[in-house]
């Protein structure tokens, strides 16, 4: 082989840095692109996860309340209602009223099982949210995790307690007509270790009067 051939089967070095000064925008181009699409992977997969747990909190939600009879919802009184003749004392469960959003109730579902005559077998479930011990209702982040008076959702029926949502700051239950809007607002952890706040209003229509 000749120099002449030699020197065209390789590359010298300013060759070489002609090449990648001019790949380097390419490249960079092409690596910002990987970034952006892993970012939006990320961002998908929390959005999904978010939209799972909602889900399954409406899930749970409609089966609690649309068997229920509106006329067995009840709340925990508070001044305004012993002050509307609705209870005797503060802490008493008394009837719900509409427009009054509050963040526990009581409410009597039928079953579906049957029972004797002229009697409608019917359940007592109780929504109620409960703030975490550490951080109580007072708009601070007491425990300073970054969630403010955040706690849990739980529901009881048949003296058997399970939750059904966690890191919640916005948790309320309001009657209208012969429906309930629930109002949530949960945390969830996002890129980097940031919550996720994700906000959503449902809305359960009770099948009994
Ligand atoms: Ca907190
Ligand atoms: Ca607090």
């Amino acid at each position: 082989m000749t120099v002449k051939k030699r020197r065209a089967a390789g590359m010298t070095l300013v060759e070489v840095t002609v090449v990648l000064a001019l790949a380097l925008p390419v490249l960079l181009v092409v690596t910002n692109a990987t970034m952006a699409v892993t970012g939006s992977f990320r961002a998908t997969e929390t959005s999904t996860r978010e939209a799972g747990i909602a889900q399954k909190v409406v899930d749970t939600l409609d089966d609690v309340l649309r068997g229920g009879r509106c006329r067995t919802l009840e709340v925990i009184a508070n001044a305004k209602d012993v002050a509307e003749l609705r209870a005797t004392k503060v802490g008493d469960w008394c009837s719900m009223i509409p427009a009054d959003p509050r963040t526990r109730l009581r409410v009597d579902t039928t079953t579906g099982q049957p029972g004797p005559k002229l009697v409608v077998p019917v359940l007592t479930n109780e929504l109620r949210f409960v703030p975490d011990p550490s951080d109580p209702t007072d708009t601070k982040d007491n425990d300073k995790d970054g969630l403010f008076d955040e706690g849990t959702l739980q529901w009881t029926r048949n003296g058997f307690t399970s939750v059904i949502a966690n890191n919640l700051e916005v948790c309320t239950f309001e009657l209208a007509g012969q429906a309930i809007h629930v109002t949530l607002q949960f945390a969830t952890v996002g890129n980097a270790g940031k919550w996720r706040r994700t906000t959503f209003r449902h809305t359960v229509r009770l099948n009994n009067p």
